[in-house]
């Protein structure tokens, strides 16, 4: 089953140099191909659109700081089962909690600096694509 997916490579990914290290990992599976990448600073209604089911936690305006203090690069990738995979690639949004092998669990330690945002299901990869790659058909 083929999908498409939209992965955030988070500014603290940026910041640190690991950008290759995680695309590394998603070009090595077999058959995923990326279809879109940029660095690009995101402003504050892209994010607001991206994370509006979050509006009203209390983590969500640090979160939106942060998308906010650097780049990310934002890219498309498609595959077999490429949203459940990358999902899986990530590990859960814990990153302590994460296994290692993970790319949470290998790199990260705060829940808000977990390095890579990835659709979570095809309703929200649709949802997702668009707000940042409205062209793209
Ligand atoms: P996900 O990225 O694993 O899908 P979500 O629950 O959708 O996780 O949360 C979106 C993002 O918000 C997380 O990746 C993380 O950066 C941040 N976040 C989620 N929960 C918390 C929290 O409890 N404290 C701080 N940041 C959080
Ligand atoms: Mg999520």
């Amino acid at each position: 089953m083929t999908q498409r997916t939209l992965v955030l490579l988070k500014p603290d990914a940026v910041r640190r140099g690991l950008v290759g290290e995680v695309i590394g990992r998603i070009e090595r599976k077999a058959d995923w191909k990326i279809a879109a990448l940029e660095l690009r600073q995101l402003d504050r209604a892209t994010l607001e659109q991206h994370y509006a089911e979050h509006v009203g936690r209390p983590f969500y305006e640090p979160l939106v700081e942060f998308m906010l203090s650097g780049p990310v690069v934002v890219m498309v990738v498609d595959g077999e089962r490429v949203i459940e995979g990358v999902r899986q690639l990530a590990g859960p949004t814990d990153p302590i909690a994460a296994a290692p092998g993970s790319i949470r669990g290998d790199f990260g330690t705060i829940v808000r600096e977990n390095l890579i945002h990835a659709s979570d299901s095809e309703e929200s990869a649709i949802r997702e694509l668009k707000i940042f790659f409205p062209g793209l058909s």
